[in-house]
């Protein structure tokens, strides 16, 4: 029997749209160019040791972070990848302050998108896995170009979620609401290719914990209980630092991912609509759940471009037995 025909990101993308008689294709055409935007800045991660792009570029982003050369880049691309379709009315991402309209010159369209363009920068110069987070909505607001309104959504009204992971491999995992799939970029012909059809997360999995442990005194006693009832229960520390990283592996392997809320960061560190809202889709598509310690990311009613959460994603009956812990915090 011949072997399975390779199934290109692309291939796959317009067979999920099939199944959709309402597609325009426009939607499809966005997850296109995101993959494109994914293999440029691939190359120039892969190849960050070798040119003069690594270390600073002397800037600071909206959260005062220090702003690597390869984060410039990745934002560039995605906005030059994706700012002349005509599929999108706006764009926000994590290294810009405000909401990035659609270009005068070029048509909007019908679509949102939110995106981290490479988080986890700090780690670069110690070569460790980075990723490209981002989250698509439909317009909603009534003008023709888009605005913060149709930024600030909710993570259930999100089209489709995903994430690229700038590792041994590079992968690209989106879910459009129908299963969360997974597709590993050859270099050799450049395309990235289905590797993981129908990925959900393992239940129980691996007795996996993930969390800055440093933290420990900041936690709330809740917190503190929950991760000392982890340990006792035999549960190993795997923490990389890099969110991407941590999450995708949560997601092969099961177990738990925190980011808590602490006395320093009461709301957290991580940013609801392109790092947590994203991730909450494609966990909770895989069988998972995600959580910001009281209820589901997804239900979470945004109120700024930037806000941050607690967030905690992981095998379901690990998310419960953690907000129910925190229920205790009162
Ligand atoms: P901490 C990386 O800087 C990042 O934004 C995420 O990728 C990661 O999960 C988190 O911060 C790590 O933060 O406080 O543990 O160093």
């Amino acid at each position: 029997m011949a072997d399975d025909p390779l199934v290109t990101i692309d291939r796959h993308i317009i067979d999920q749209e099939r199944r959709r008689p309402e597609a325009t294709g426009a939607f499809s055409n966005i997850l296109h160019d995101i993959a494109i935007a994914a293999k440029i800045i691939s190359r120039e991660v892969n190849r960050a040791g070798l040119v003069d792009i690594v270390g600073s570029a002397g800037k600071f982003n909206v959260h005062g972070e220090d702003v690597r050369k390869l984060d410039e880049f990745a934002d560039e691309v995605m906005f030059n990848t994706l700012d002349h379709t005509g599929h999108l009315c706006v764009m926000a991402s994590e290294e810009v302050e405000d909401p990035i309209p659609i270009p005068d010159e070029f048509p909007c369209g019908n679509y949102v998108l939110l995106h981290d363009p490479l988080d986890g920068s700090s780690n670069i110069e110690a070569n460790v896995s980075l990723g490209t987070i981002f989250s698509i909505h439909r317009k909603i607001s009534k003008g023709e170009r888009g605005g913060l309104e149709d930024l600030l959504q909710p993570g259930h009204k999100q089209l489709a979620a995903g994430y690229v992971v700038y590792g041994s491999s590079t992968m690209l995992v989106y879910t459009t609401g129908a299963g969360v799939h997974g597709f590993t970029l050859e270099p050799s012909i450049g395309e990235f290719l289905l590797s993981h059809p129908g990925m959900k997360i393992p239940d129980p999995g691996k007795k996996i914990y993930s969390v800055n442990e440093a933290y420990y005194k900041r936690w709330s006693p809740g917190q503190q209980k929950a991760v000392d009832e982890l340990k006792d229960a035999g549960f190993s520390l795997r923490y990389i630092g890099s969110l991407v990283a941590d999450f995708h592996r949560t997601l092969l392997y099961g177990g738990i991912f925190m980011y808590p809320a602490d006395a320093k960061s009461p709301k957290g560190k991580l940013r609801l609509l392109y790092e947590a809202a994203p991730l909450a889709m494609i966990i909770e598509e895989a069988g998972g759940g995600s959580s910001n310690g009281a209820g589901s990311i997804l239900n979470v009613e945004p109120e700024e471009l930037h806000q941050r959460t607690p967030l905690y994603l992981g095998t379901r009956h690990l998310i419960e037995a953690m907000e129910a812990a925190l229920q205790s915090d009162g």
